[in-house]
């Protein structure tokens, strides 16, 4: 019960799968509220976040409280002993094709309630006919490797690049050189180079020279090589305007891919490149941490949580809905905290029917296509065949240190990211590649970071 409506099922209620947004939340009441008021504070979140308010108002005629009945969340599935409950919302209480005014109800004012001093949205689950009003990724994994021209072994491979470093410094002329190089270096097969996160239109690195330069490269590398090229060039800005032009100067200069910070840049900003650019999409989460991280519970809600937040699986759902093409979801044995949570993350962006898991909801994705999982952050390739064998081989494995930072230098750097890659598609592991070939650029690698995480301090 909440204060005017009931926002409680009765025991033992299950919501129509079709009919219902499912969200699952975990939370912690606020010090001096007791234990025993649990169920008002799961109903006042419920209320909140649909229809209800704080106090009584005016029930009577023209006062929409019929509808508000109607169309109220209700709590139901509680789990007391985890502090988790679910809440089903009516489908018709959220506009079809609007990501932005669903989540001011679910992931709204409800986590600004003084009675809690915890709460995080676990997962979601959505409908068919929400799912389908949204656009969904343009090429998803089938659509890159197309675009990549991706025949034989190469099908079996993960798709790898480099992001410079140091993250910001090379000028224009100087990025275009770097391509040159990592796209020359080996057997020219290396896949793609990518802008930093935070690299934007500088005085020495002007977006639209570097963008133009960058593609020529790849122009005459593709050429070279015989191998398709991808330059995720990072159109992020808090202009949408800006934001097109620099998209169609990546089209113009005939760019297939580019990069967009989608939590900085926001749901609207993601929603409306993906309908006004035929770009693929390379989606870096710069920012998702102020937002995911969750220290205390961990990833299938068991500990005590820490604060307010909304999962990165909840996320990552929401922008395969809005149509990202990859995704940065973590990864084993990165510099990132990740709880080991990456795994369900690939999971959930890369099937169709994405199982329940253990704090998880699952999701029926009805056909639509499914999206890179980016694995990145400190990775080398000493690590890549453990990455590979927890999140598979349709993967985006980006190595930005792990492969400028090579003893040999760049080139030595790329080769041994290429070696590395080839022995996981041969299923060979890097060690006993290591083993059989000392003094390759791989071996060299392995010397310097080993077959583990490096953890920065
Ligand atoms: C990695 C990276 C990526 C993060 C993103 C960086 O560089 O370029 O942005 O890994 O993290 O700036 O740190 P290195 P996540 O390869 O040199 O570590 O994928 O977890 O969102
Ligand atoms: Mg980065």
């Amino acid at each position: 019960m909440a204060v005017q409506l009931n926002y409680t099922a009765p025991k033992g209620w299950k919501p129509n799968p079709e009919k219902y947004i499912i969200v699952l939340f975990k939370i912690e009441l606020a010090d001096g509220v007791p234990k025993s008021r649990f169920l008002d504070a799961a109903a006042s979140v419920a209320a909140e976040s649909s229809t209800g308010t704080w106090t009584e108002v005016y029930a009577g005629k023209h006062s929409g409280m019929g509808n508000a009945k109607k169309y109220r969340a209700m709590v139901f599935d509680v789990d007391k002993k985890r502090n988790m409950f679910k809440v089903a919302y009516p489908l018709d209480l959220f506009e079809l094709g609007n990501i932005s005014g669903f989540l001011a109800g679910p992931a709204g004012n409800i986590a600004g309630m003084k009675m809690l001093k915890g709460l995080r949205i676990m997962d979601m689950r959505f409908p068919k006919r929400f799912v389908l009003s949204f656009p969904g990724p343009r090429y998803g994994i089938g659509g890159l490797r197309k675009m990549l021209g991706h025949k034989g072994i190469f099908a079996e491979m993960p798709v790898i690049g480099t992001v410079p470093k140091p993250k910001i410094g090379r000028t224009d002329v100087e990025q275009a050189l770097l391509a040159r190089q990592l796209f020359l270096s080996g057997d020219g097969s290396y896949n793609f180079i990518k802008d930093d996160e935070n690299l934007t239109s500088l005085k020495f690195s002007n977006f639209y020279r570097r963008t133009v330069l960058v593609l020529n490269e790849i122009k005459k590398a593709e050429k070279r090589t015989g191998h398709k090229k991808l330059y995720l060039a990072n159109i992020s800005h808090s202009s949408v305007d800006e934001m097109l032009r620099r998209s169609w100067c990546i089209k113009n200069n005939g760019g297939r891919a580019m990069m967009l910070d989608i939590v900085v840049t926001g749901f609207a900003a993601l929603h409306t490149m993906r309908l006004k650019t035929g770009l693929f999409i390379h989606a870096h989460r710069a920012m998702h941490g102020f937002m995911t991280r969750e220290s205390g519970s961990g990833i299938h809600g068991k500990g005590r949580l820490q604060g307010f937040s909304v999962s990165m699986l909840t996320l990552a759902k929401i922008y395969r809905l809005l149509g990202v093409d990859s995704l940065h979801i973590g990864s084993p044995k990165a510099k990132m905290e990740d709880y080991g949570e990456a795994a369900v993350i690939a999971e959930a962006i890369t099937t169709n029917t994405t199982p329940q898991r253990e704090g998880t909801l699952g999701q029926e994705w009805y056909g639509t296509k499914s999206v890179w999982p980016v694995a990145s952050g400190g990775l080398h390739p000493g690590v890549l065949d453990k990455v590979v064998s927890v999140l598979g081989h349709d993967i985006i494995i980006q190595m930005g240190g792990g492969v400028l930072g090579h003893p040999d230098g760049i080139s030595a750097g790329v080769e041994a990211a290429l070696q590395a890659r080839r022995a996981v598609a041969q299923g060979v592991s890097i060690e006993k590649f290591v083993k059989a070939n000392p003094y390759s650029p791989l071996a060299k690698a392995v010397e310097k970071w080993g077959y583990g995480p490096k953890i920065v301090y």
